[in-house]
């Protein structure tokens, strides 16, 4: 029976499921840039760009090894605007009387997927996502029973079920599982960071660059200078390049945050590895020889490989165990608008400012910038959910709902009452003064709370503490926080209070 196998734009690797078995002479690759998906949220120009070029390199890739392939490039006015339609007008054609896909990572498509097969009157096969380590189902066996959901406790399994970093008598490499107390070095410019890894962009890549500019002038951010990989073997050379230059220094600057530097020693890696282009149990291994042949220390390399192989499938398995209603969680009750500046980058806080303004023209910022300068404060504001979540999944080359919603929605806002993390990573501006050196070129003075000119985060801080107090204070990893907060005198948290209402009344004006 000919098969129409459906590839979405973030499972390009020829080692996806649906591609199983398949027949090169009969069945037929369906793969299609389409409205809906491409506008589902005011994507990222660079996002775009990425996926479609991406897209078209890994259809001629192929068509060239064989394969029968329909591929349809974007177009405002093409009549299938949906995945759905794509599909609908393929079947018309003979030759194909079943559908077959690849688990896909978002619930909204998912749940669309799921109906096909009434809708379009075929049976529809849905495969399991094999790229991640850890099953939907293998997760929620080892969830099951379990009070807490703790990331430390299923990576550790993880490095079990992989064999990753581990000793021939099942121990951890180094004598622990986590190196994460030598991860906090702040970053004053030495050693240098590397440059990113660049790709020219070739032909294909300028073409879907006139084309977004085209047709996706109003979305978010900059095609300018756009040089992601589009192919495997290029972002291979970006994976070999990070071991090479960056994850020497991952670990120890993991957390540092810097003025002058948009990358420090990341990866820059998730882009790829979400859409297709590296295999996440691939990149760990490289990372793992990379520390058996000496050349990288211990805390850098578990440090990284516990972002993919806990961190990920962590939330991964988050999402899948809680959609749909996951989404709606607002435990923290909050009510506040995402700022404007959130979209222009126009404020006079520093961090904040270089953070967005990062994201805009990289759609990329690392893990610090993202937890704590924009999400804490979000979380510092109360600002609804929902819409930080648009936020995320709008800005970044690597956001979908699956990995997005988890990291925003539970590590960011809290807003699953701690079903993620332990506690809220709430923090004033003395942790960002600490990791960063935006402090001393703000307009906001770090060691000031209630002037007119004090940092925002300091006030906000306490207000957050204060406002939360039924929720947190009998958290064990929050009650120093509330014994510093009710040793202060009554006038102090008054004017803390009192300049926290100030700011919070003319958030867009900060
Ligand atoms: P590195 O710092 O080099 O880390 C290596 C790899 O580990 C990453 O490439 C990524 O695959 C993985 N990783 C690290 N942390 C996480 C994490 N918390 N969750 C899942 N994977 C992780 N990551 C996304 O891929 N897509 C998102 O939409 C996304 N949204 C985020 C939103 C917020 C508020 C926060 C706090 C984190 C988010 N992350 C997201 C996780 C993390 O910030 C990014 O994966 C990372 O910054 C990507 O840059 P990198 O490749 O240089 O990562
Ligand atoms: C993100 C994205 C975009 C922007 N465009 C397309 C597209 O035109 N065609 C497609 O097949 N996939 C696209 N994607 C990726 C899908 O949105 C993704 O598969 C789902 O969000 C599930 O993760």
């Amino acid at each position: 029976m000919p098969n129409l196998i459906l590839i979405l734009g973030d499972q390009l690797t020829t080692d996806i499921s649906a591609l199983e078995n398949a027949n090169r002479d009969h069945d037929r690759v369906v793969m299609a840039e389409v409205h809906d998906e491409a506008s589902y949220t005011n994507h990222h120009k660079k996002k775009l760009v990425l996926l479609f070029s991406a897209m078209r390199h890994f259809a001629r890739r192929l068509e060239a090894a064989g394969w029968r392939v329909y591929y349809q490039t974007y177009h405002p006015d093409n009549d299938a605007q949906s995945l759905e339609a794509a599909i609908a007008s393929q079947l018309k054609e003979p030759g194909a009387d079943r559908v077959i896909t690849t688990e896909c990572g978002e619930w909204r498509l998912h749940e669309q997927i799921e109906q096909w097969h009434e809708r379009l009157g075929v049976p529809v096969e849905i495969r399991p996502d094999t790229r991640f380590i850890a099953s939907k189902q293998e997760f929620a066996g080892w969830a099951e029973g379990r009070k807490q959901l703790r990331m430390e406790f299923f990576y550790r399994e993880m490095r079990r079920k992989t064999g990753l970093l581990m000793t021939s008598d099942g121990k951890p490499e180094g004598g622990h599982w986590n190196f994460d107390a030598a991860n906090r070095r702040k970053w004053s410019g030495k050693p240098a960071a590397p440059a990113p890894f660049r790709v020219a962009p070739d032909k294909v890549t300028r073409e879907v660059i006139e084309l977004v500019e085209e047709h996706f002038a109003g979305h978010f951010g900059t095609t300018e200078d756009f040089h992601f990989a589009v192919t495997p073997e290029d972002a291979k050379q970006a994976l070999d390049y990070f071991i090479d230059f960056a994850l020497p220094c991952f670990g120890d600057f993991q957390d540092a945050m810097s003025e002058d530097e948009d990358w420090l020693f990341h990866s820059i890696l998730s882009p790829y590895i979400n859409c297709g282009l590296l295999d996440p149990l691939a990149v760990c291994e490289a990372a793992a020889q990379t520390w058996y042949a000496g050349r990288a220390p211990i805390n850098a390399v578990e440090g990284f490989i516990r972002q993919i192989l806990g961190w990920r499938e962590f939330v991964r398995g988050i999402y899948w165990m809680n959609m749909p209603e996951y989404a709606r969680e607002n435990r923290l009750g909050n009510t506040r608008a995402l700022p404007w500046f959130y979209w222009t980058g126009e404020t006079k806080m520093r961090c904040m400012h270089k953070a967005i303004d990062a994201t805009r023209r990289n759609a990329y910022a690392h893990h610090i910038q993202r937890l704590m300068v924009t999400g804490n404060f979000a979380l510092l504001a109360g600002v609804k959910p929902e819409e930080i979540c648009d936020w995320y999944l709008a800005v970044y080359a690597d956001a979908y709902d699956w990995v997005e919603l988890p990291n925003v929605l539970g590590m960011v806002m809290h807003a699953d009452g701690g079903y993620l993390g332990s506690k809220p990573y709430a923090a004033s501006g003395k942790y960002i003064q600490r990791m960063s050196n935006h402090c001393s070129n703000c307009h906001y003075k770090v060691n000031k709370s209630t002037e007119e000119d004090a940092c925002p985060f300091n006030a906000l801080y306490w207000h957050f503490i204060n406002r939360h107090r039924e929720d947190f204070a009998n958290n064990p990893r929050m009650g120093m926080m509330y014994r510093n907060w009710d040793r202060q005198k009554p006038e102090r948290r008054q004017a803390l209070l009192q300049r926290a209402e100030d700011l919070l009344a003319r958030l867009e004006q900060l």
